[in-house]
């Protein structure tokens, strides 16, 4: 029996490992130079495809599904997060979405704990004084930050991010809190020690630090926004490892330039890559270039899912990563 290789468009270069075994695997068009997909490269790519791989930078609106072949029949996204995919259009023209969750997760948690840390601590503004050459040694009130241990963490979505932080936390010794739209289950609380809030409002203005670890959707949108950036406590931080769009960005400017907040540890930001030029004139924010997943590790283990979704989808099977709408 004869068999066609799928045609698979990869829009932006992957780990060589990947890239190898996916040569090997399907009829690869791979993009070595990783130069963003244009808009006419990406609408040439649909209609040609039989499976896109894309990623956060590529926007795969509803425009681009509508002007999408017959032929393509799955979108194998390489990352967690599928907001940058209009699902709904999507599923109208029976194309099926996929996703790499769970192997991100502890690298997330990681940069998530690391914001945590850095921000309350002044890391980032430590590291700018030494290498400007003007530190003039130890001093008894240099460089003050503010103490982890025993301070309380509200988190804001309880995944499975969300719940690998909240490990981490525990050893720092942070009281958990958390918002979601369930409870966790009773052992995880318990393991965890922590309280659940089911006013996202209540539980903002009590805790010392939030993060925010849930999903961008359309429920999601600015659910940090400038009422909310309002009830937090003036020596409250909050870090954000999830999706610039989860909070409002010019509100949140306003709360640090204010000082209504304490400060903000930032790896995801509403118009990546352009950062708010206010926020990049801030001390008391720590700025990360969307790195919470880098490693390689992580990288390669989400190229590995993307090459398994793909293959359980041509062998017509339903892959594991399978997009639901549940998850909107
Ligand atoms: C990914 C992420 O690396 O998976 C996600 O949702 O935010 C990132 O860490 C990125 O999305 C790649 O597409």
């Amino acid at each position: 029996m004869s068999y066609k290789k799928p045609l698979v468009v990869v829009t932006r270069k992957l780990p060589e490992i990947i890239e190898t075994r996916m040569m090997e695997l399907f009829d690869c068009q791979l993009n070595l130079d990783d130069h963003p997909m244009s808009r006419e490269q990406l609408l040439d790519a649909v209609k040609r495809a039989d499976v896109l791989v894309p990623t956060v930078t590529d926007k795969i609106d509803r425009e681009l599904i509508d002007a999408a072949g017959e032929q393509l029949k799955l979108i194998a996204s390489f990352g967690t997060g599928v907001d940058h995919i209009d699902f709904p259009a999507a599923k109208k023209k029976g194309i099926m979405v996929t996703n790499t969750p769970d192997v991100l997760t502890e690298d997330t948690a990681d940069m998530t704990m690391a914001l945590i840390l850095a921000v309350p601590r002044r890391l980032s503004e430590g590291e700018r004084l030494v290498r400007s050459g003007q530190w003039d040694g130890w001093s008894p009130t240099g460089m003050l930050g503010h103490r982890i241990w025993g301070k309380r963490l509200g988190i804001i979505g309880m995944g499975r991010i969300g719940t690998a932080v909240a490990r981490r936390a525990k050893g720092f010794g942070l009281s958990i809190h958390y918002h979601n739209r369930n409870k966790v289950h009773e052992e995880v609380e318990n393991e965890l020690g922590a309280t659940y809030w089911s006013s996202l409002d209540q539980m903002i203005a009590h805790m010392d630090i939030i993060s925010i670890n849930c999903p961008h959707t359309p429920a999601t949108y600015h659910l940090l926004n400038a009422r909310r950036l309002k009830l937090m406590k003036p020596h409250a931080y909050v870090v954000n490892t999830s999706r610039g769009e989860v909070i409002d960005e010019k509100a949140l400017v306003e709360a640090l330039a204010n000082r209504d907040i304490a400060g903000a540890g930032l790896d995801v930001f509403e118009q990546e890559p352009r950062i708010n030029p206010k926020l990049l004139k801030l001390q008391n924010v720590v700025l990360l270039p969307h790195m919470g997943s880098a490693t390689i590790e992580g990288r390669v283990a989400m190229g590995e899912k993307v090459i398994i979704n793909i293959r359980t989808v041509i062998d017509g099977h339903n892959p594991p990563d399978r997009v639901i709408d549940t998850m909107f």
